[in-house]
């Protein structure tokens, strides 16, 4: 089977378990909450958290029951992100996975329940799973979504919006905006399948770097990617004054960073796991070249 094969099966699975927990576990929650969810949960996204996760439980046991459970929740908290990112208090757009987005649709008041929502039924779900780690793979994932990681990275972002880009600032917006988010998949992946402390460090590490270069991407896929193919309103990032690694350190030695963080993520996992990291590493650096 070939990574891009590979990758469509896992999301495959993927949208299938959602789509099905929405269509019959989600029936007592009241409209327009649930469809104004479902909006959102259902309206394509690459699923990349979800893929990881099964993937990082599949460096070490085929996936099961329980890391189909924390994955689909992570895409809920991601899908829950996005639709708050998108409301006019944040970031103000109005298209989104190349729809418009959910307070477009619903209203801002039922967007942020949308958002709330999806974030309460993660926990839910992931406290509702019967294994002997799902507790700490828990907590792994709360403390990504929370007030030390994508909570934070948010609010470093919104509160420096329009300020003179450091290094340190930037990083740290980019930590905790995407790369927490991009390490929780690994963290509890590993973690439910059983990992030791080294996997799970080399997991982390992974998770860390390749999260920085996939946000580094993201700025630069701002700069000159295709709307259309992104679903997405491109060019905001600089009209806004947002902190950028493409705007401290200029386009061609962010694409450079970008590279050299991708391949420490890369050498960190084939260090713990070998040829058996060789999935998550062709997705790490097939993502450098990534227009969507
Ligand atoms: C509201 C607490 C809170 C956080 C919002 C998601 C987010 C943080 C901001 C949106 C803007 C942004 C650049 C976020 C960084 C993470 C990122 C690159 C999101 C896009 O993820 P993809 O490319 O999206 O995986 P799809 O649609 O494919 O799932």
């Amino acid at each position: 089977m070939t990574a891009a094969s590979r990758f469509e099966a896992l999301r495959k699975a993927v949208n299938d378990r959602l789509s099905l927990a929405v269509q019959t576990e989600w029936g007592d929650i009241p409209e327009p909450l649930r469809g104004a969810m479902a909006y959102s949960l259902n309206g394509g996204g690459k699923r990349l958290r979800p893929v990881l996760l099964l993937a990082a439980h599949e460096l070490i046991a085929p996936w099961d029951e329980a890391a189909m459970r924390f994955a689909c929740a992570l895409e809920m908290i991601h899908t829950y992100s996005l639709i708050h990112d998108d409301l006019p208090a944040m970031d103000d757009d109005t298209l989104r996975r190349g729809r418009p987005t959910c307070h477009v649709v619903y209203g801002e008041g039922m967007a942020v329940l949308a958002g709330d929502g999806l974030l309460s039924l993660a926990m839910e779900e992931m406290l509702s799973v019967r294994h002997p780690r799902a507790f700490e793979a828990a907590a792994c994932v709360a403390r990504a979504c929370g007030v030390r990681g994508m909570v934070a990275g948010q609010c470093l972002d919104l509160s420096h919006e329009g300020e003179a880009p450091t290094e340190e600032l930037v990083s740290a917006i980019h930590r905790g905006k995407t790369a927490c988010l991009l390490t929780a998949p690994l963290e509890a992946g590993l973690i439910l399948a059983g990992a030791d402390g080294e996997q799970l460090a080399a997991g982390r590490l992974f998770g860390l770097d390749f999260g920085l270069a996939f946000q580094i991407q993201d700025d630069l896929l701002d700069l000159t990617g295709d709307e259309k193919l992104l679903g997405k309103h491109v060019g905001k990032d600089e009209a806004e004054g947002k902190l950028t690694w493409p705007a401290l350190k200029g386009p061609a030695q962010a694409r450079r960073d970008m590279e050299r963080l991708t391949e420490e993520a890369c050498a960190a996992l084939e260090g713990a796991f070998g040829e058996k990291a060789a999935f998550l590493t062709g997705l790490a650096r097939e993502s450098t070249g990534r227009n969507v």
